[in-house]
This record gives C-alpha cells, sequence and structure tokens, in this order.
C-alpha cells in the first residue's frame, strides 16, 4: 500500500494541476535574455577517484574543504564527459564509488556586488548521486543521472570580496535494488579467489553504466524575483490555435506578468497579462512531425516579461519559450497527432559513443539529426533514460517525435517494486515532466523498459506509476515497454499504448529467419486481442559487425540483419492497416555494454557503427522510411512531392 506524499500525489494530482500546484519548483532551461546571463563551466575540471578501501576517504579527509590537488594527485577530466573511456586506466573505466570533480570559476563583478542578482548553479546531469559544494559550503544533493538539478549561490558568491568560487562535486555511480536504474553491489568473500574487499556492481540492463558530468555544468543569472517556470498546453478549435499558460513567479509578491505569443516571422499574433490565461491564434500554424507536412515543426515563440516592485525599485524578468501548437490524442486502433493517423517509424537511440561514453557533444547531436533526417524518421524512443534537453529543443525544431522514456530499466528484482524504489520512481517522473512537459515533440511518456512485469508486486506499481504521471500531465499518453514474451504483464492494463520489444530469430531459433513472419503475428494478434490498444514494436533487431558479408546470410553478418528486418517489416505492412502505430528499429548505432561472451566489444544491433557509419540496414529501412513518409503526408495532395523535393539529402 502506497503511504504518505506519494498516496496524496496519486489521488489529487490532477486537481492539483487544474490548480496549478502540481509542479512547484521549476527546471527551466537556462536561456539568456535581457535580464539573464549565463556561463558556461565546461572544459578541463580536476579529477580523483576514490580508491579507498570503503570509498569514503574524501569525506572523511572533507576534501572539498579545499583545492583538491591539495588532499592529494588529481587528474585533467573533460566535462561534459564520461571519466570511464578518456583514460589508459582499466580500474578507473570500472570504478564503482565516489569521485570527485573541481573548478574554479571567475565571476562577473556584477554577480557579486548586485544584490538584486541571483546567481543559481545548474547541473545538466550527474551519474548517479552528486554532492556539490561551494566554497567548502554542501549546497546541492541529487540522485538520479539523467535529469538537471540547481542551486541558488546567491548568497555565497556575494558575502565577501571573492571573486571566483571553487565548485567541488562528488558523484557514486553505484546502483542499488531502489536506484534508477536498479543495480546490485557483489561482494566476492572466498578469498582463495578474490583479494579482500572484493566486489562488483552486477546490473539487469544492456549498457555500460557510464558515469561522471554528462551534460553542461553553468552558472546563470536571474533577478531576485524571477520567473521560475512556465507550464504550456495546447489544443486547437478548428482553425484556432488555444495556447493555456501558466507562470509561476518566486522572490516577489508584487508583480505584473505580460505575455505576447510571436510567429516565426516575429509578428505578435496573441497577446496576454496575468499568471495564467488563454491565447487565441487565428489560423495557426500547427508544429508537425518531419515529414508529415510541406512546413513541419512550426514555433511560436511565447515571450514573458515579469515587473516586479522591489526594495530597490522596478526590476525586469524577461524569458522566451519555444510552443508548438499541436494535439496528441490514442483511440483504440490509431495515434492521432493533429487529429490525423500518425506512424512512428524511427529508431530508439543511446547517449554513447567512443571516448566520450555518454558525454554530451555538440558534433555528435548535429551529426545524429542529419541522419535520422537522412533515414527519414520520423520519431525516436529515449532508451533508456531522459536525454540531454539540448536533444529535446532539436526535436522541436526538427519535427521529431519523442517517446520520453525514465531511468526505469532492468527492473527486476521484487525489492525494486518496494515502496522506497515506487517513491523514488514517482519522483523521477517529475522531474521528467517538469523538464520537458513543454515540448511539442514529447508525445508521450514511458515510465519504464521491460521491467518484469509479470511479477505480483508489478500490477500495483504500474498502476500507481502511470496513474501518477498521468495526473501530472494530462495532456500525454503513457506507456511502459514490455517484452513480447510477458503475455501475464499487469501494467498492460494501464498504459494507452502498448510498447513491445521482441527479438525473433535473434535469441531464440537462431538463423530461422522463416520463423518470423507468423511468430510476429502471433505476437499483435495476441496482445490486440488482450487489450484493444494501439500497438508499437517498440525493438527488434539483430547484433552485426559492419563489414561481415554472408551468402546465404549467417548471424551477424550484414545480410542476416537486412534479411531479419524484410521478415518484420511484410508483417508491419499488413498490421499498420489494423491497429499497429509504430517501429522503432533497435537500435540506431552500435554501443557500448559491459563485457560479455555475448556482447563483442557492445552491442552491434546498430544500423550505424559507432562511429556513425552505415551498415547496408540503414539504406533498407531508409528506403521503408521515405516510402511510409509518401504515404502519411498531409494535407495529402501536392506536399509529398514537396516534401521530398524539401529535403536537403535527395535520394
Ligand atoms: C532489449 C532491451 C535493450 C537491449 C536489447 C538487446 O530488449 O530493451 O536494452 O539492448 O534488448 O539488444 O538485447
Amino acid at each position: 500500500m502506497l503511504r504518505g506524499p506519494a498516496a496524496v500525489w496519486a489521488a489529487l494530482g490532477p486537481l492539483l494541476w487544474a490548480c496549478g500546484l502540481a509542479l512547484r519548483g521549476g527546471m527551466l532551461y537556462p536561456r539568456e535574455s535581457p535580464s539573464r546571463e549565463r556561463k558556461e563551466l565546461n572544459g578541463l575540471w580536476s579529477f580523483r577517484a576514490d580508491f579507498s578501501e570503503n570509498r569514503r576517504q574524501g569525506f572523511e579527509q572533507q576534501w572539498y574543504r579545499t583545492p583538491l590537488r591539495e588532499s592529494g594527485p588529481t587528474l585533467d577530466m573533460p566535462v561534459p564527459s564520461s571519466f570511464n573511456d578518456v583514460g589508459q586506466d582499466r580500474q578507473l573505466r570500472s570504478f564503482v564509488g565516489w569521485v570527485w570533480y573541481e573548478r574554479e570559476a571567475t565571476l562577473p563583478q556584477r554577480w557579486t556586488q548586485d544584490l538584486g542578482t541571483r546567481v543559481v548553479l545548474r547541473i545538466g546531469s550527474a551519474h548517479y548521486y552528486a554532492i556539490v559544494w561551494v566554497n567548502g559550503v554542501h549546497v546541492a544533493e541529487h540522485e538520479g543521472g539523467h535529469l538537471p538539478f540547481e542551486a541558488d549561490i546567491s548568497k555565497l558568491v556575494q558575502s565577501g570580496p571573492l571573486a571566483s568560487c571553487r565548485i567541488t562535486i562528488a558523484i557514486n555511480n553505484t546502483l542499488t535494488p531502489h536506484t534508477l536504474p536498479p543495480g546490485t553491489i557483489l561482494y566476492q568473500t572466498d578469498t582463495s579467489k578474490y583479494p579482500k574487499g572484493y566486489f562488483v556492481q552486477n546490473i539487469n540492463f544492456d549498457f555500460f553504466n557510464y558515469a561522471g558530468l554528462h551534460r553542461p555544468v553553468l552558472l546563470y543569472t536571474t533577478p531576485t524575483t524571477y520567473i521560475d517556470d512556465i507550464t504550456v498546453s495546447t489544443s486547437v478549435d478548428q482553425d484556432t490555435g488555444l495556447v493555456d499558460y501558466q507562470i509561476f513567479v518566486e522572490g516577489g509578491e508584487h508583480f505584473q506578468l505580460e505575455v505576447r505569443l510571436l510567429d516565426e516571422e516575429g509578428k505578435v499574433v496573441a497577446q496576454g497579462t496575468g499568471g495564467r490565461g488563454q491565447l487565441q491564434v487565428p489560423n495557426a500554424h500547427l508544429w508537425w512531425p518531419y515529414l508529415m507536412h510541406e512546413h513541419p515543426a512550426y514555433l511560436y515563440s511565447l515571450e514573458v516579461r515579469l515587473t516586479a516592485q522591489t526594495a530597490a525599485g522596478s526590476v525586469s524578468d524577461f524569458y522566451t519559450l519555444p510552443v508548438g501548437i499541436r494535439t496528441v490524442a490514442v483511440t483504440e486502433h490509431q495515434f492521432l497527432i493533429n487529429g490525423k493517423p500518425f506512424y512512428f517509424h524511427g529508431v530508439n537511440k543511446h547517449e554513447d559513443a567512443d571516448i566520450r561514453g555518454k558525454g554530451f557533444d555538440w558534433p555528435l547531436l548535429v551529426k545524429d539529426f542529419n541522419l535520422l533526417r537522412w533515414l527519414g524518421a520520423n520519431a525516436f524512443r529515449t532508451s533508456h533514460y531522459p536525454y540531454a534537453e539540448e536533444v529535446m529543443q532539436l526535436c522541436d525544431r526538427y519535427g521529431i517525435v519523442v517517446i520520453d522514456e525514465s531511468p526505469g530499466v532492468g527492473i527486476v528484482l521484487v525489492e525494486s517494486y518496494s515502496n522506497v524504489s515506487l517513491q523514488h520512481h514517482l519522483e523521477v517522473m517529475e522531474e521528467l515532466v517538469r523538464r520537458d512537459k513543454n515540448h511539442p515533440a514529447v508525445v508521450m511518456w514511458s515510465v519504464a523498459n521491460e521491467p518484469t512485469s509479470f511479477l505480483k508486486p508489478a500490477g500495483y506499481y504500474f498502476k500507481t506509476l502511470i496513474a501518477h504521471t498521468k495526473a501530472l500531465d494530462p495532456s500525454r499518453p503513457v506507456t511502459f515497454v514490455t517484452n513480447s514474451n510477458y503475455e501475464a504483464d499487469l501494467g498492460a492494463p494501464y498504459v494507452d499504448v502498448i510498447c513491445v520489444n521482441s527479438y525473433y530469430s535473434w535469441y531464440h531459433d537462431y538463423g530461422h529467419m522463416e520463423v518470423i513472419q507468423l511468430q510476429l503475428a502471433t505476437q499483435f494478434e495476441n496482445w490486440y486481442r488482450t487489450y484493444q490498444k494501439p500497438i508499437i514494436q517498440s525493438e527488434y533487431g539483430a547484433d552485426t559487425i559492419a563489414g561481415f558479408h554472408q551468402d546465404p546470410p549467417l548471424m551477424f553478418s550484414e545480410e542476416y540483419q537486412k534479411g531479419l528486418l524484410e521478415q518484420y517489416h511484410l508483417v508491419l505492412d499488413q498490421k499498420r492497416k489494423e491497429y499497429v502505430v509504430g517501429e522503432l528499429i533497435w537500435n540506431f548505432a552500435d554501443f557500448m555494454t559491459n563485457q560479455s561472451p555475448q556482447r563483442v566489444m557492445g552491442n552491434k544491433k546498430g544500423i550505424f557503427t559507432r562511429q556513425r557509419q552505415p551498415k547496408g540496414a540503414a539504406f533498407l529501412l531508409r528506403e521503408r522510411y521515405w516510402k511510409l513518409a509518401n504515404e502519411t503526408t498531409y494535407p495529402w495532395s501536392a506536399v509529398k512531392s514537396q516534401c521530398l523535393e524539401n529535403n536537403p539529402f535527395t535520394l
């Protein structure tokens, strides 16, 4: 039985949302504006892993008190990046425990002297548990590696004649049955086989547990009375776009709010005042997915201006939020965007690359989006955790539809269904919704991937989790991704869309592609008969070593990957006329995993290599996706050819 705040949230969520209380405490992306500055702290940080037996020497010796170099040797560590693959040290690559990052930041004089300025430290992602000190003073703690957190450090930096501040971040990558994702630590006590104190981290998910400061770290400012959060939700009434907004202000009580909605030409199309309201946009340009419309991804700009009366006089804060006007709905057999059937033809991704691991990297990001558009993909799932905010912004700009997934992957142990775990999972969904709620590209939340949803406690767990997520955001459907074998799924009754993964002719019936059509058709028919909900084939694929060729096809050859995909496509082409609403290949690119005899330096199911070069299957999918796009473009007339003509990656 869920007790305490979680139960209250589950029951009161919809009401709280309506009253605007559900998600207090904003996580607006730090954008520059006339009232806001930002200073990136990316680059080289000092670094040390705590190799002491209990991994707690850093706390015992208070490494945060003085510059890190004074307590022992340090390494140069790039940020953002995982720490695992940048060095030559095998032990650091697989290190489990606390690592310490530190850097000095020089602050502009105004930030330290103007008491009307609020200075905020923001960490895009620190995997997994992080503690932060500024000038030796504890300022923040955060659990969870894929979502941002921040600390108001104004008082600290404005308290003395300091022109710089020392930021220390301790990060622990240990996973337990209650973390997301979960894991366990296995201690080996047989001293005839293992040295004293030997332990390893065990996980039940199929990607390397990269760790470190994975996303940008930055400082930004706002006035002391400031726009803390904005929530926008959109609908359409005939040709009129409706933008409901709600603005949360912190740090003051006497203020006025003005909002203006600008189109892409900078023309004001609607305006309003006050903390909540509805803007009406006649003849609105809707936000359409890539390849579904001649002008996809239309974004308006919501300019918010706060004018506050403070003791020091009148101050203003400005924030501009991109807004896409679109609707999302689900029927028994369709997924609708702007009232039209939408078919997901896309990929599953990972944040993963050579050397930097899960570290954010602009060139990689732009390359990936160019590849997605080349492929004719209109969607991806953020398997198996929330991706960087900059990724979501590009999805909005390019019209790439997102199934936004929580880090609920590898939930297999019964302990991971306890109230401690559930409470944390509910909090993670809150953080995720708070961060991504305003992205038009996000059309569905996925609360988990392949949990052991047939276990008894899973029923209550997912019922609560899904109800809570819907309460946080009633405007989007919710799913979790299941495995085709989990027919006694206890969570499926609560989802809006069934997302199912299957690996026919890969993890069983090795090499027998002839069974795929029958098994896949049976899968779809069984799941649809049981639940009468639209289905997405959320994973399918085959490991393939680029450059391996074999005809007739053998497993791991490029020919086998193509042959397997073709078998799936034959069934998908029948079922998409009925209730299958999408197909997402596993995976966009090869990615790193733990070492095991099943993995040849990582998972090789990518249609691109880890270096983003195409395997044969990429060309096969490209042909298919452009064909599918051609069938589903709106309006039907004329647009299709324009769509193709406008494609910068001409076929
Ligand atoms: C799955 C998982 C994914 C794995 C994939 C595979 O079902 O969801 O994380 O990487 O299978 O390749 O085994």
